[in-house]
C-alpha cells in the first residue's frame, strides 16, 4: 500500500488582535515560530513501526485546504491530531474519504474523543500508536471497513524498546530543528495539562544509550541540528539526567527542553546540562503569586509547594549559563486584574530571559475541563479551535473574560517590547560576563 503520514503544522490563534500583535512584537511569537517548524515525532514513530512492503511518505498541511494533492494517491493516510487543529484535520479526512482514501486518526484529541473522530475516520486509535499501528495497516490492507484500536487495553508501551523514529523521511525537507523524546509522561498531575498524560498516565524514561542512538540518527540526516526534547518533564530523575548529559556532551549539540523547577536543586546536573549544550529550559511557573497555584497540581500540590523557591531556582539555573523560559498562565482561579502587572514585575525583577504567557485553557479530557463545565464556566463547549492557549474560552473567577483578554494585550505589549526584553536579559548577560561562561542563548 501507499501510506501517507499527514502532519498539521503552524501555530493557531483565533484572536485577530493577538495575531496582529504577534506579528509586530517578535517576542510574542518568538518561540511559537520556532516550534512551528517542528516535525511530527508521533508520525515518525508510526513510520518506524510500519510493516515492511509498504511505501511510506511524510506530508505536511499548514491548514485546512492546504493538504498536498499527492496525498490523494495514497491508499491509507494517518493524521495526527491536537485539539486546536482537529476540525481542520476532520475536514481533510472527510475530503480524503470522499475520494476513497482510508483515513486513520490518532493523537491527543482523538484519544479523548474517539466517538467524535469516528465520524471522520475509518480507523480511530486511542493512546500511544506504536503497538496499534501495524494492526491498523493490516486492517487497511485487508479492506476492513472501520475499526477502533485502544492502546489502553494493553500494558503501557515499554519505552526501552522504541524504534528509531524515521528522521530519514525528513531528509529533503528544510527542518533544522528536530524533536526527540527522552521520556514520556510526568509524575505530576496539573489539572490543566493536556500533554502525554492524556495518552498514558505513567512517567517512563528511556535508556540513555537509546536517546543517544536517536540523536545520532538525526545527525546523520542534518548537519548541526537544533534539538528539542518533546518531553513533558525531562529531569525528574537527576542521576539519569546527569548520565544523559554526560553522554550527550561529545555530540556537541545545542538543545532545549521542558522540565520542572526541581532541576535547580542539582548543581552537578546544571553543570552537566550546560556542558552538554543545553541552551534553555522551559519551566511552568504558572503564577508569579502564590494565589492561583494552590490545588492546580492534584497529587500533592507540587506547584504551590515550590513557589517559595522560584526566585532562587531561576537564579541558580541562569547562573549556569542556561536561560529560563518562564511560563505563566493568565486567569488561574483567584487571579485578579492585578496579575498582569505582577507577571511583568516578576519577569523584570528576577531577570527571566524568556517569558511565555498563555490563557488558562480547558482542553477536553483534562480535570480542568470537567470542572469548568460543571461550574458553567466554559463559554463555548466544543469550540476546539479556541484551544490554542491564545484564545479565551472560559469565565475567570475574579475578572471578566474581556478583562482577561485586555490584560493579555496590555502585558504582551510591555513584556515583549525591546526595552523590557533588554531589561529582563541584562542580568543574565552580566552574570555570564563576570563568570566567563559560554552564554546559553540562541535556541
Ligand atoms: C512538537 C509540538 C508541536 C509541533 C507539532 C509538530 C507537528 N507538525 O505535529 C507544532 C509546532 C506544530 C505544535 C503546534 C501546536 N501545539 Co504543540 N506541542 C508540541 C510538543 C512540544 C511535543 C509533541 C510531541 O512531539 N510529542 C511526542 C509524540 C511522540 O507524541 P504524540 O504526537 O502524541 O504521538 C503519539 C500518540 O499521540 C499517537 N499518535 C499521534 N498521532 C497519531 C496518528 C495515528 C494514525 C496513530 C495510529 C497514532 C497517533 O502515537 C504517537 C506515538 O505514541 C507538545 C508538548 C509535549 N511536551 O508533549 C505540544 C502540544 C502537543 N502542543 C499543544 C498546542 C496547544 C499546540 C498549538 C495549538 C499551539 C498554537 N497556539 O498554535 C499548535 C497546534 C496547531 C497545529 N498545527 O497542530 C498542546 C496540545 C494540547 C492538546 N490536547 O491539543 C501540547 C500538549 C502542549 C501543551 N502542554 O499544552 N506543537
Amino acid at each position: 500500500m501507499k501510506i501517507g503520514l499527514l502532519a498539521m503544522s503552524g501555530i493557531r490563534c483565533c484572536d485577530p488582535k493577538l495575531l496582529k500583535m504577534g506579528l509586530t512584537l517578535p517576542g510574542f511569537v518568538d518561540r511559537s515560530q520556532k516550534i512551528a517548524s517542528l516535525p511530527s515525532l508521533g508520525l515518525l514513530y508510526l513510520a518506524a513501526m510500519t510493516p515492511t512492503g509498504h511505501d511510506v511518505q511524510y506530508f505536511e498541511a499548514e491548514a485546512d485546504l492546504k493538504e498536498p494533492q499527492e496525498i490523494y494517491d495514497c491508499d491509507l493516510v494517518a493524521i495526527s491530531t491536537f485539539t486546536a487543529q482537529v476540525k481542520e484535520a476532520y475536514a481533510i479526512a472527510d475530503r480524503l474519504r470522499a475520494r476513497s482514501v482510508k483515513v486513520a486518526m490518532g493523537g491527543l484529541h482523538v484519544t479523548v474523543l474517539p466517538d467524535e473522530a469516528a465520524h471522520h475516520a475509518d480507523y480511530v486509535i486511542i493512546g500511544e500508536g506504536e503497538r496499534a499501528w501495524p494492526a491498523v495497516v493490516d486492517a487497511a490492507s485487508r479492506g476492513v471497513k472501520s475499526a477502533r484500536f485502544n492502546a489502553k487495553d494493553s500494558p503501557a508501551i515499554d519505552v526501552a524498546h522504541l524504534p528509531v523514529p524515521r528522521y530519514d523521511l525528513l531528509r529533503d525537507r528544510p527542518y533544522s530543528r528536530f524533536t526527540v523524546q527522552t521520556s514520556r509522561g510526568c509524575p505530576w498531575r496539573c489539572d490543566f495539562c493536556a500533554s502525554t498524560v492524556m495518552l498514558s498516565q505513567k512517567y517512563r524514561k528511556r535508556p540513555v544509550d537509546q536517546v543517544i542512538r536517536d540523536l545520532r540518527a538525526i545527525m546523520a540526516v542534518r548537519e548541526n541540528p537544533f534539538i528539542e526534547f518533546a518531553d513533558d518533564n525531562t529531569f525528574v530523575d537527576k542521576a539519569w539526567g546527569r548520565q544523559l548529559c554526560e553522554e550527550m556532551k561529545p555530540l556537541r549539540l545545542k538543545w532545549f527542553t521542558e522540565t520542572d523547577i526541581t532541576v535547580a536543586q542539582d548543581e552537578a546536573l546544571l553543570d552537566a546540562m550546560h556542558d552538554a549544550g543545553c541552551r534553555q529550559v522551559l519551566i511552568g511557573l504558572e503564577s508569579p503569586t502564590r494565589n492561583g497555584l494552590s490545588g492546580i497540581e492534584l497529587h500533592n500540590d507540587f506547584k504551590a509547594r515550590w513557589f517559595d523557591r522560584y526566585v532562587q531556582s531561576i537564579h541558580a539555573i541562569q547562573s549556569h549559563g542556561i536561560t529560563v523560559n518562564g511560563c505563566f498562565i493568565l486567569g488561574l482561579d483567584g487571579h485578579t486584574t492585578g496579575i498582569f502587572e505582577q507577571v511583568l514585575d516578576f519577569s523584570v525583577e528576577f531577570g527571566l530571559y524568556d517569558v511565555q504567557i498563555t490563557y488558562l485553557t480547558a482542553f477536553p479530557g483534562t480535570p480542568l475541563y470537567d470542572r469548568l463545565l460543571r461550574e458553567n464556566r466554559v463559554i463555548e463547549p466544543g469550540a476546539w479551535e479556541k484551544c490554542t492557549l491564545f484564545d479565551v474560552n472560559f469565565i475567570p473567577t475574579h475578572m471578566t473574560s474581556d478583562e482577561l483578554r485586555e490584560g493579555m494585550y496590555w502585558l504582551g505589549e510591555r513584556l515583549y517590547s525591546q526595552e523590557c526584553t533588554a531589561k529582563r536579559r541584562a542580568g543574565f548577560f552580566q552574570q555570564m560576563k563576570s563568570r566567563g561562561r559560554e552564554i546559553g542563548v540562541g535556541h
